[in-house]
């Protein structure tokens, strides 16, 4: 069997119907894209939670890559995320009121990760592919960031694997709860993310 690469969205929140992160995920299951299997993870939205997912799936499936998906309504582009914070706001910006004061996502663990895909490879294909997407300086403090961290924190050790998130912005279906919020076609984030898999197998070693 090839080695892994795992894939993981998240489930709906906030009274969505649908999480793009997912719809993208799920369709790459089982697909062999640049000699790594794609194994889609779906994970339950919260810090505490998906923090375990990530890691409970990297102990099984001892992957080659990590790609980790989510939803962040209201960006107008793919999001490729530089950095991971060690700071989990379990209850979400929404409900966040003051200061939410100082949750680790790993106690002990360093403030802050940087992402391990080839982000510059990623941003010019998307850009000859005429796909809207950019680096992103934040992946927030809730369930997204707390994945990723976990996920390069789980994975430090083994700096030839590469291992990254992407935010995506709310599917053209949820368009209609979200008026005057941008959206993109799932067609259009499916090709964004075929393009991540491929130049992140290509620098897996
Ligand atoms: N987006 C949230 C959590 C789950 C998701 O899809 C986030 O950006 O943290």
């Amino acid at each position: 069997m090839p080695p892994i690469l795992i894939l993981t969205g998240f489930e709906p929140f906030r009274g969505e119907r649908i999480n793009p992160s997912w719809e993208v995920a799920r369709g790459f299951d089982g697909e062999v894209i640049g000699g790594l299997q794609i194994k889609s993870v779906r994970v339950p939205v919260g810090c505490a939670k998906a923090a375990r997912r990530i890691i409970g799936a990297i102990v099984r499936y001892r992957p080659r890559a990590v790609i980790g998906l989510g939803e962040a309504g209201g960006r107008p582009a793919v999001s490729l995320e530089r950095i991971a914070i060690n700071l989990a706001d379990e209850r979400g910006a929404l409900a966040t009121r003051g200061d939410p004061g100082f949750t680790p996502v790993v106690r002990g663990g360093p403030d802050a990760y940087f992402s391990r895909l080839p982000l510059a490879g990623i941003v010019r294909e998307l850009d000859r592919k005429d796909i809207p997407a950019s680096v992103s300086l934040t992946a927030g403090a809730y369930a997204c960031n707390a994945l990723m961290y976990a996920a390069l924190h789980q994975l430090r050790r083994k700096p030839g694997v590469p291992v990254g998130f992407i935010h995506l912005p709310y599917d053209a279906r949820q368009a209609g709860r979200h008026r005057s919020l941008p959206s993109m076609p799932l067609a259009m984030m499916e090709n964004a993310v075929r393009i991540a898999i491929v130049e992140t197998a290509r620098s897996a070693k």
